[in-house]
């Protein structure tokens, strides 16, 4: 009798040494890779965890029996080293073990240096890499070259220690990625999670990849490795964002459509977040989702909020619109450092006064220790921070992080490139610390350090406590000991815990 060939999908856990980012985020990735081999292949079982639902421990032992034939992991900076653990105890149990994802995609070359459990990485979007090393698997195929020379995004080493880049990137277009059957994931945990952190049924779903800055030019589908790579090195982005990928693809509008509407009819989703980075605002014919009793969490650059894309908005949403701000900076030579649009303090306020006379929430973020920071451009931002906290029906959430110096943002790219010290320092690692790469960063392009910037971060904390006692006051990329400094206020988990 031929037996299943068992697959395993970890989300592994974010490690303490940050805040946890409690928000209703399901791992998309995983799911949509699951969905794709669900759907094309037969003779599989596949199984996924999520590091947001359950502990490391509860990984482990599940990976110990499970034993899977294949494994595959999506760490980010801050769970690298627990998603290390886990690949190694598969790989111990004879699993093909495979990463991927963002971070995987930066630091491929020194994970493949590194650590001998990781027979492959696979760059960029992995459904279709990710499915042709199953099929192949399947079939027999056991060694490297048989399962990664041919295939496009993965690379890996060979016995002579030699890292082979991918032969080829394969970018698909999102509209021929069959949509996420969000079966694969264990929804009845994830929404008992969601309720009892207080959002209600709630999810996250994607309609675009990149974002609308990285646009430009048409994305072909094939690309030689150093093509691709160096077009997406030239392109303009924020100095702080960690994407990788080239441009910027979407979905159709009828597809999100059909999306959400799966969601609220199937699981009875009725909060929705769009983790596309910026939403178009470009709706043509029939707008509605026919959604008007929920709530839609969405991506957008501050400076296109005006009352012509709220109006379209509502159409399309209904009243009830979070909107997810990069605000980073109210200093306008940072907001330049940062690779933001000009504009200025009263433009903001602005703003402000429109979203409120339209009742859409803002959830804005903003950046602590960019490059040229000083204490003035600071406290400029915090006078922002007040205006907002000052007004409880704007805003419930605000969300501030030192700069996190992220494998693939051209701000850590060019700390490498212009301090040799720092190069030395990160050109062979595959686990980055945030908290050190940041305290190098402040030092090689502020005169401020870590201690000023967390003494922002508590006084910031503090003001909107005394504003707005309501808010949720989330802080990321700080370590447990410089949490109990800051304190961030997690206001709807309260009520729960
Ligand atoms: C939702 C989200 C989260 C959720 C994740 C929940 C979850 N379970 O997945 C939460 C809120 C937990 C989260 C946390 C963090 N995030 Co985040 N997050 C996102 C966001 C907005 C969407 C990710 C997503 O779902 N995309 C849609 C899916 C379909 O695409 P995908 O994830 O890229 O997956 C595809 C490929 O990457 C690949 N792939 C992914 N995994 C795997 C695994 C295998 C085996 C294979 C083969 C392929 C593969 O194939 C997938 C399908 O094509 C992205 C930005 C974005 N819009 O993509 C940032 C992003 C991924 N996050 C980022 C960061 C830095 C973080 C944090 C470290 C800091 C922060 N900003 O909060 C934290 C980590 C913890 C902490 N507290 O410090 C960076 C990553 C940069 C980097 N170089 O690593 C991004 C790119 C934001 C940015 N612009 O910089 N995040």
């Amino acid at each position: 009798m031929n037996k299943k060939t068992k697959i395993l999908l970890v989300y592994p856990v974010i490690s303490t040494s940050n805040t946890n980012t409690s928000t209703y985020s399901a791992p998309l990735g995983l799911a949509s890779i699951a969905t794709f081999c669900n759907q094309n292949l037969k003779g599989i079982e596949i199984k996924i965890l999520d590091g947001s639902l359950m502990q490391h421990q509860e990984q482990i032992e599940f990976c110990r029996s499970y034993k899977p034939n294949i494994i595959g992991l999506s760490p980010t900076v801050s769970s690298q080293k627990n998603a290390y653990e886990i690949a190694e105890l598969a790989k111990n149990n004879d699993a093909l073990v495979l990463f991927g994802g963002v971070n995987s995609s930066n630091l491929f070359r020194n994970m493949l240096k590194n650590r001998e459990f990781i027979d492959g990485v696979i760059l960029f979007d992995g459904e279709i890499p990710f499915y042709q090393i199953v099929k192949k698997f399947i079939e027999g195929k056991k060694s490297k070259e048989d399962l990664f020379t041919e295939t496009p995004n993965v690379a890996y080493k060979k016995k002579n220690g030699e890292i082979c880049e991918p032969s080829k990137i394969y970018i698909p277009r999102l509209e021929d990625i069959p949509k996420i059957d969000y079966s694969v994931l264990d929804m009845k945990r994830f929404l008992e999670q969601t309720r009892k952190r207080g959002f209600g049924s709630a999810i996250t779903y994607y309609t675009g990849k990149g974002c609308a800055k990285r646009s430009g030019g048409d994305i072909e589908k094939e690309y030689s490795f150093d093509e691709y790579i160096n077009l997406v090195k030239a392109m303009k982005t924020c100095g702080f964002c960690g994407r990788n990928e080239l441009g910027f693809r979407t979905l159709s509008q009828d597809k999100e459509a059909e999306i959400v509407r799966e969601l609220y009819n199937k699981y009875g989703i009725t909060r929705f977040f769009n983790v596309q980075d910026t939403i178009k605002i470009n709706y043509q014919g029939n707008k509605s989702l026919g959604l008007e009793n929920c709530i839609f969490r969405l991506f957008v650059g501050i400076e296109n909020i005006n009352e012509k894309n709220i109006s379209l908005l509502k159409q399309r949403y209904g009243p009830n619109i979070i909107l997810q701000a990069g605000i980073e900076s109210a200093d306008p030579n940072m907001r330049k450092a940062f690779g933001k649009v000009q504009i200025d303090k009263s433009k903001l306020i602005k703003i402000f006064d429109l979203m409120e006379k339209e009742k859409i929430k803002l959830h804005p973020s903003f950046i602590y220790g960019g490059k040229g920071e000083t204490k003035e451009s600071i406290e400029t931002t915090i006078s922002i921070i007040e205006e907002i906290a000052r007004r409880p029906s704007l805003s419930d959430w605000i969300l501030v992080s030192p700069e996190m110096l992220l494998p693939g943002s051209p701000d850590f790219r060019n700390m490498l490139e212009e301090f040799p010290e720092m190069k030395e320092n990160y050109e062979n690692k595959d686990v980055i610390s945030l908290i050190q790469s940041n305290k190098d960063f402040l030092k090689c392009y502020t005169k401020l350090d870590r201690n000023i910037i967390l003494t922002y971060l508590k006084t910031t904390g503090e003001l909107i406590k005394k504003l707005n006692p309501n808010a949720t006051y989330d802080v990321k990329g700080i370590g447990l000991d410089e949490e109990r400094f800051v304190k961030p206020i997690w206001k709807h988990l309260e009520k729960f815990v």
